[in-house]
């Protein structure tokens, strides 16, 4: 099971503005991640955005540009391995690209990206009625919080 030792995280999240970038492969689970993190936004009385992209690969350069306006990020996606070097590269590159982005411009991200053997395990994370994880939410809740604890530390400085 991905998701054993996660934590529980409740913050409240007032006053933050957060962006969602969704990619568009696996339409099922994608829309299971996006219900989830507005689910999370909901909760934690975050105002949330949504953006569409159409693959993970284009993930890194949406999320860049709302780190320029945003208090966080969350970007979601999912990768299934299928039997394509693709696999590798869009994984690769999405990682590394997000890596970046939050670096870069000191904004959270929070990483929903599924990497997936088969569409099965990615509908068993993406927080559906039948699913045991919610990977969607749990990326948001640790945007939220990372950016709740960035609040804290830049405020006293
Ligand atoms: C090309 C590709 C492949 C093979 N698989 C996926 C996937 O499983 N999930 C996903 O989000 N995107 C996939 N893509 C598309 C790339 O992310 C990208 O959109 C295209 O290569 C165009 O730049």
């Amino acid at each position: 099971m991905s998701g054993a030792g996660s934590p529980k995280v409740d913050v409240d999240g007032t006053g933050l503005r957060i962006a969602i970038v969704a990619a568009s492969w696996h339409e099922p689970v994608m829309n299971g991640l996006i219900d989830g993190a507005a689910r999370a936004c909901a909760q934690a009385n975050v105002e949330a955005v949504l953006y569409r992209v159409p693959g993970s690969f284009e993930l890194p350069v949406v999320a860049q540009a709302c780190a320029e306006s945003f208090d966080a990020v969350v970007c979601l996606g999912v990768i299934i391995r299928g039997g394509t070097p693709h696999f590798e590269f869009v994984a690769g590159a999405a990682t590394d690209g997000l890596t970046r982005v939050a670096l870069d411009t000191r904004t959270p991200v929070g990483f929903g990206l599924l990497t997936c053997d088969t569409e099965e395990q990615a509908l068993d994370r993406a927080g559906l009625p039948d699913s045991r994880e919610d990977k969607g939410a749990e990326a948001t809740w640790a945007a939220i919080m990372t950016a709740v604890t960035l609040r804290g530390v830049r405020s006293a400085d």
